[in-house]
């Protein structure tokens, strides 16, 4: 991150471009539609206006104007460079936080839920934002994929499903269609393809929804538009969201180009009204899709959104534990408690 202070005016799109490093990934890549999607996510939400004040100046005001309510509401703690860490898993979209002008972690291949689970429990006026592949989060990372949400603890994690393990040279990977030939598997895989909604939906990921950066389809659909809105949203929903980006992997996977991203993607409204709240009807759409074959359609959109009481609700806490000052003594009597 910048060490330069800017001044709440200052804040835009530039600003979360500002010192980051320049994408090494290959051109054409769909992550650069990702990384755009979410730093304009990112420039809307900080203009946003709440209580009458702007979003940076709530943030130094977030403690006596949430108090009341606790701190679920992750949404206006702040959004500005300094109150955001972008949490990054391995491979190539885990590339991702060094690419946006906020706080940058990158955890070992499929860990990046774990860290925010501590960081999410301790620092609840932070917006933590996870970025990875489809390999780190639903091969080697899938068990925290099942265990993460379970602690209800407020974060956003976008998952790029461009099919294959992009970083290590084009394997297979849970996003794959059954069939898909590659070097490891040159008479086609096996393996049928992994239904990343249903399994979120199902694991109590609260806000589940899928988005394609690929331009505007044959309905003059645009799909960026609706990624950034669904961003914000997930951004916005006080509790664990899971965004998958249906992406392109130009290098190793010529199959999934944006000419048949945008053939094949369709907004959910598209179908008829959908109630997101209705856990059965979102796992219905989350099978409506069956992506084995070409002619099947991407559903884009919010397939599910729920509330549930969230860890710092369920503990009563209403302020960063991490600002709560404790003497040795309290700290002390706080440690034997688990001798
Ligand atoms: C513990 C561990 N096992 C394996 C690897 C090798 N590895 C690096 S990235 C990667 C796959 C990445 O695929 P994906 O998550 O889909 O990201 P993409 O590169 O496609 O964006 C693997 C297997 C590793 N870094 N660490
Ligand atoms: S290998 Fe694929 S996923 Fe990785 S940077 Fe290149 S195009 Fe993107
Ligand atoms: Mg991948």
């Amino acid at each position: 991150m910048s060490t330069k202070q800017t001044t709440p005016a200052s804040i835009s799109l530039p600003t979360y471009k500002e010192g980051a490093a320049n994408p090494q990934w290959c051109p054409g890549c769909g992550d650069f539609g990702a990384l755009s999607a979410y730093t304009e996510a990112l420039r809307d939400l900080t203009n946003q206006e709440l209580f009458g004040k702007s979003s940076w100046e709530a943030y130094r005001f977030a403690k006596p104007l949430l108090l009341p309510d606790g701190y679920c509401q992750k949404t206006f703690l702040g959004v500005a460079p300094h109150t955001i860490v972008t949490d990054g898993g391995i491979g190539c979209m885990g590339q991702f936080p060094q690419y946006v002008n906020t706080y940058a972690v990158k955890m070992p291949h499929g860990r990046l839920l774990p860290f925010a689970a501590g960081l999410g429990a301790m620092r609840p006026d932070l917006m933590i934002f996870g970025v990875g592949g489809d390999g780190d989060g639903f091969a080697i990372g899938a068990g925290h994929i099942a265990n993460f949400p379970a602690w209800t603890i407020n974060i956003t994690y976008l998952i790029a499903n461009n099919r294959v393990y992009g970083l290590t040279k084009g394997q297979t990977a849970p996003g794959s269609v059954r069939g898909t030939a590659t070097k490891g598997t040159p008479y086609g895989s096996p393996r049928h393809q992994q239904n990343f909604i249903d399994i979120a939906i199902a694991n109590g990921w609260t806000f589940v929804a899928r988005i394609a950066v690929c331009g505007k389809t044959k309905d003059d659909f645009d799909t960026k538009k609706q990624a950034v809105e669904i961003l914000k949203q997930a951004i916005v929903h006080p509790g664990p969201s899971i965004v998958i980006d249906e992406t392109e992997c130009p290098t190793y996977n010529k199959e999934i180009t944006p000419e048949y991203l945008r053939e094949h993607v369709v907004p959910i409204d598209a179908l008829g009204p959908h109630n997101p709240a209705d856990q059965n009807a979102a796992s219905r759409l989350a099978r409506v899709e069956i992506k084995e074959k070409k002619e099947n359609i991407i559903l884009t959109g919010v397939y599910y959104h729920a509330e549930r009481e969230s860890f710092h609700q369920y503990l009563g806490i209403t302020e960063p534990l991490l600002f709560k000052r404790r003497n040795r003594e309290e700290a002390k009597k706080l440690l034997n408690k688990f001798a």
